[in-house]
């Protein structure tokens, strides 16, 4: 029998965190053209379990030692994983800020040389709608979340600055199936952009730290994705078709946080007292 063999892919080993979640598990299976291996992990439960070319380690990202582990003989994180929404600042502490520490401290010492940080439009979400911003505008975080993306994006720039390993932060807007609201009609990400943004994340060369916004072709977008285009990303995709969908939904009221700020609720969650 004449079979072709098929062509190597561009990583050995590729490293998922929050591979259980909505967005992990499309990339799952987005990412596959991209590794021989790709390491799957979640402090949930991974259904389905590991199939061909998948490995599965359940780990707790706020377990330094485990992270160690989890990371041994990888070639590039993707680093998904965390607390996703506004939550109590003890339920964010240990899986995003102690998380995000151990994953740059594990790569630093298994000598992984490349991240991509899922950070958030939170890290400025208390920006009003009507304001344009780049990945340089100073931060205004809108929640304890927003403030653990923020610390993130600090971490990959000071691990990039001490030891070298280089990082792109995407800022993610709303990466869902389809934009739930009116608000994501500017922030929406489809999952084929998305796919296309960490393949330019993990293939451009000297990138340093780079922060990029995690958006698609929309109309009215609040953000300059300028430093996104320069790492090759060029969107398909726009919240444009679903326009009569979202549209037909109730409008929020002149002031509600929806309707005002980028974080859209966010900026409204909270306090948390005991
Ligand atoms: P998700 O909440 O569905 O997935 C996050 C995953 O992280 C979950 O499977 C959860 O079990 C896991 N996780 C939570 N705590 C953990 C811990 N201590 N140790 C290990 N794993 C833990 O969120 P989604 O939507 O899939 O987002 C993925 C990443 O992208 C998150 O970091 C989120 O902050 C970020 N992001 C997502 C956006 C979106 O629109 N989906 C927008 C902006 C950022
Ligand atoms: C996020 O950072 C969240 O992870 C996601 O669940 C959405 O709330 C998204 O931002 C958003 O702002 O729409």
């Amino acid at each position: 029998m004449n079979s072709t063999p098929s062509p190597r892919k561009p990583f050995n080993r590729l490293l998922l965190t929050g591979a259980a979640g909505g967005l992990g598990k499309v990339l799952r299976e987005s990412l596959r053209p991209y590794a021989e291996v790709l390491r799957l992990s979640d402090i949930g439960e991974m259904a389905p379990a590991a199939g061909p070319e998948e490995e599965v380690v359940r780990c707790d990202l706020a377990d330094k030692q485990a992270v160690h582990q989890l990371v041994e003989g990888v070639d590039a994180i993707l680093h998904f994983g965390g607390v996703s929404v506004e939550r109590p600042f003890e339920e964010i502490l240990g899986a995003n800020i102690c998380g995000v520490f151990h994953i740059y401290e594990a790569a630093r010492r298994h000598g992984v040389k490349r991240v991509v940080f899922a950070s958030s439009n939170h890290v400025i979400g208390f920006y009003q709608q009507d304001q344009k911003l780049d990945a340089h505008s100073p931060r205004r975080p809108d929640s304890y979340y927003g403030l653990s993306k923020s610390y993130g994006e600090d971490m990959a720039s000071f691990y990039f600055d001490r030891y070298g390993i280089e990082t792109v932060s995407i800022r993610i807007g709303s990466s869902f199936a389809e934009p739930q609201n009116r608000r994501m009609m500017s922030t929406w990400l489809s999952f084929g952009d998305l796919t296309q943004l960490l393949e330019c994340a993990l293939y451009t060369p000297n990138v340093g730290h780079t922060v990029v916004y995690g958006v698609s072709d929309n109309h009215n977008v609040w953000w300059d994705n300028h430093l996104a285009s320069a790492l090759g990303y060029a969107p398909r995709d726009s919240s444009e078709v679903f326009r009569a969908k979202v549209e037909a939904l109730p409008l929020p009221a002149a002031d509600d946080p929806a309707r005002i700020y980028q974080g859209g609720a966010f900026v409204a969650s909270g306090p948390f007292d005991d």
